[in-house]
This record gives C-alpha cells, sequence and structure tokens, in this order.
C-alpha cells in the first residue's frame, strides 16, 4: 500500500514521525506537510501565488518535502504526482492535540483527511491527546503519541481489506496511556471558553487573543468526547455531505418568490 502522510503541525512534528514509523510496518510512506504549523487553517488553499517544495530530511534519516502551503495543498500535491502515482491512501497526523466534535471544521489535519473525498482516495485523520489529558491544543510539550501510533497500523490493514463507506473519512482521537478500548462514536458538540483578551492597547491599535486554550465539551453518551474522556479511542466516520435533508424539507415549504 503505497501511503501519503501529511499533517497541519508542520514537517518537523514528533507526531508526524512517529505516524510515519507505525506506518511503514504496513506500506510504503511518504511525506509531504507544511514547512511549518498550520493548525486551525481548515480546508484553506493557497491560489494567489506558486508554493515552494523543498526537501528536508526527517529524524530517521529519510526524504521528506516540506511545502510553504496548507495541508490540503500537501495532499494536491501527492495527488498531482509530486511523489510518483496518487497514494492509495492518506493519513493526516499524528496531530498534537485532539481534533473532536466541532474542532474538526477548523482542523488542519481533518481538512487533509477531506480532500481524499474529493480526490476518491481514502483517508484518515489521526490525533493524539495531550498527555495531562486536556482539551487544549497549543502546548507540545511531553506528548506521548504511542497511543495513535500502536492503532493506526491495525486500522489501516481493516480499511485495506475492506475499505471505506463511500464519500466517507475516519477520524480517530487518541487518549493518553493507558488506553482502555475504542470506540466508534458521532462527533459531539464544543462548548468553547473563548472571550475578548486585550493583550495590548496603542492609541486606538488594539491587540486581541480571542481563543482560549480550554474548550469544555457538551458530555454526551456514544460521542468522540465521551470516548476520550473513558480512555478510549475514537473513531469517527465523517463526511462531506454538509447539506440538511430536515433543512431541505423545511425551507423548501417557504413561500419564496424570485421576487421583484
Ligand atoms: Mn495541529
Amino acid at each position: 500500500m503505497r501511503i501519503l502522510l501529511t499533517n497541519d503541525d508542520g514537517v518537523t512534528s514528533r507526531g508526524l514521525l512517529a505516524a510515519k514509523q507505525a506506518l511503514e510496518r504496513v506500506g510504503t510512506v511518504s511525506v509531504i506537510a507544511p514547512d511549518s504549523n498550520r493548525s486551525g487553517v481548515g480546508r484553506g488553499i493557497t491560489i494567489d501565488r506558486a508554493l515552494t517544495v523543498v526537501e528536508h530530511t526527517l529524524r530517521d534519516g529519510s526524504l521528506a518535502y516540506a511545502t510553504d502551503g496548507t495541508p490540503v495543498d500537501c495532499v494536491r500535491f501527492a495527488a498531482l504526482g509530486l511523489i510518483g502515482e496518487p497514494p492509495d491512501l492518506i493519513v493526516a497526523g499524528i496531530n498534537y492535540g485532539v481534533n473532536l466534535g466541532d474542532d474538526v471544521t477548523y482542523s488542519g489535519t481533518v481538512a487533509a483527511a477531506f480532500e481524499g473525498i474529493v480526490l476518491g482516495i481514502p483517508a484518515i485523520a489521526v490525533s493524539q491527546q495531550s498527555p495531562e489529558a486536556g482539551l487544549h491544543f497549543r502546548r507540545q510539550s511531553g506528548y506521548d503519541f504511542s497511543p495513535a501510533a500502536d492503532f493506526l497500523p491495525g486500522l489501516v490493514e481493516q480499511v485495506g481489506e475492506r475499505g471505506l463507506p463511500p464519500r466517507t473519512i475516519l477520524n480517530v482521537n487518541a487518549p493518553p496511556p493507558p488506553v482502555s478500548g475504542v470506540s466508534v462514536v458521532r462527533l459531539g458538540r464544543r462548548i468553547y471558553q473563548d472571550r475578548l483578551d486585550l493583550e495590548s492597547d496603542e492609541q486606538g491599535h488594539r491587540r486581541y487573543h480571542i481563543y482560549g486554550d480550554d474548550p469544555s465539551y457538551h458530555d454526551e453518551p456514544d460521542t468522540d468526547f465521551h470516548a476520550i474522556a473513558n480512555g478510549r479511542i475514537a473513531v469517527t466516520p465523517v463526511h462531506l455531505d454538509l447539506t440538511s435533508g430536515t433543512g431541505l424539507t423545511e425551507v423548501g415549504s417557504w413561500p419564496l418568490g424570485p421576487g421583484a
């Protein structure tokens, strides 16, 4: 199996290296990743300039490609032949910190996997919870990627044998060790604890931090949040069909006309 590995934390991420070493047990791994941290860029693409690609030597001595584009750009590079034939599987991660519930709409990690749906290539996004089992996403110290890394090869083998449901990716989140099991669960819902945090105010030129570090969540059973909170790996099949069925019915019944 030919696997494209990318991420949103950048080519120097220890999580990327952990994923590569795990995936090499089940396939041939090529790495194209952003040259620095692109966390939170979601499905952004770079359309206003040419993209730079540089060769980068990973800490295991192997060759990777680093781009100044987004995670989705990295997947596009692979689909367009930068590493030869298009890959059989796309893996994004291992991300520093969880991508649970509403996070998936902001996450560059999950966005890279979503590009697999557009391209018709199976894809997995994988994230590792921080050692303190918190839900924050900025600190990058003391991470143990082994729960996510140890789970990955078996999951990839299953995907290789069975394929994925049509136009569906897998979003995987692992808790810190010890792991008590695996749950296939739906996306939960975040409670973001954000506020206007004024850093400086000089002559009407204000600088704010508006994103807090420790968002909470609605604790509902059968969600990814619940699984992680109970020490279980959360696997969520996710698709990109954003059309609302109930919305079609409801809005379709409105007496709308073309206007004057
Ligand atoms: Mn990230």
